[in-house]
């Protein structure tokens, strides 16, 4: 029994020393950033912006996250300033939401802001206004029995509207302190076919975890994050499909590095739009 419990705590505090231990802030691009960042979501202002030819100004484009997501752009072109500035380019609102003024690009500098309305924010750089990025806000939740998840694309998923979606997921069992780490399982399934597609363990400092469903970028299923050195988004990727769902399951397997008996799960079916 002893010797059970130690294989089971053993890889969660090495989960938790890893992310404790390291200052960078990973943005998505896999650019490392030392700076004082901390938010729910990284945006990265990615180099070769200032191009007009480049794909992206802005990765990832276009997020959908829920009301109170504290999104952080960080600015990744060395050597360029950049602006992210709320509103379609040249229209009368533009900024009338969001500013940063002109971000310089050495050392490397960012910019947050916290959505608390629902909506369609677009997005642009005022210097280099060839790219209008966006970001959706849904306060849409889903309240099981010991989870509350709100959910970045509302109730079903339009995969085609926003390849990502962020959901926020609050424990209603655990202390939320910001400090006391909580170890999350979390286990998505193919409703289709009932299969397990990912499961895996995130950790917080002791606040809900923001973790992001991610399709369109290839077919291999895969889990990363934190976007920043002690919090933020975790994200996975897989073929997530049009007209499906997908059996999310959560319960907090620890707190403050004990682990719980016979932790509570609470299980969220996310549908696609078809
Ligand atoms: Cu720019």
């Amino acid at each position: 029994m002893a010797n059970n419990l130690i294989l089971l705590v053993l890889p969660i505090l090495l989960a938790l020393t890893v992310h404790i231990s390291t200052t960078e802030i990973f943005a998505q691009t896999g650019s490392m950033f030392k700076v004082g960042a901390e938010g729910d979501y990284a945006v990265s202002i990615v180099p070769g912006a200032s191009q007009k030819d480049n794909t992206y100004h802005y990765y990832p484009p276009r997020i959908a996250v829920p009301t109170d997501t504290t999104v952080v752009w960080l600015n990744g072109d060395i050597g360029q300033p950049h602006t992210v500035t709320s509103g379609q380019p040249g229209a009368a609102d533009e900024g009338s939401i969001f500013n940063s003024g002109v971000m310089p690009a050495f050392p490397v500098r960012f910019f947050e802001f916290t959505f608390t309305q629902a909506g369609d924010y677009p997005y642009h750089c005022v210097i280099h206004p060839w790219r209008v990025a966006s970001v959706s806000v849904s306060d849409a939740q889903f309240t099981g029995e010991a989870f509350d998840i709100a959910v970045g694309s509302g109730a079903t998923w339009d995969l085609t509207k926003n390849p990502r979606v962020l959901l926020e997921i609050t424990p209603k069992t655990a202390v939320l302190d910001g400090f006391s780490p909580i170890a999350y399982n979390v286990t998505v399934n193919d409703g289709a076919t009932n299969k397990t597609m990912v499961s895996g363990i995130f950790t917080t400092g002791g606040d809900p975890l923001p973790l992001e469903l991610v399709s369109g970028e290839g077919n291999e299923t895969r889990s990363y994050g934190p976007d920043f050195s002690t919090a933020g988004a975790y994200h996975i990727q897989s073929d997530f499909k049009k007209g499906s769902s997908y059996p999310i399951s959560v319960q907090v397997i620890s707190f403050d590095n004990r682990l719980i008996d016979n932790p509570v799960r609470s299980t969220f079916n996310l549908q696609t739009n078809p």
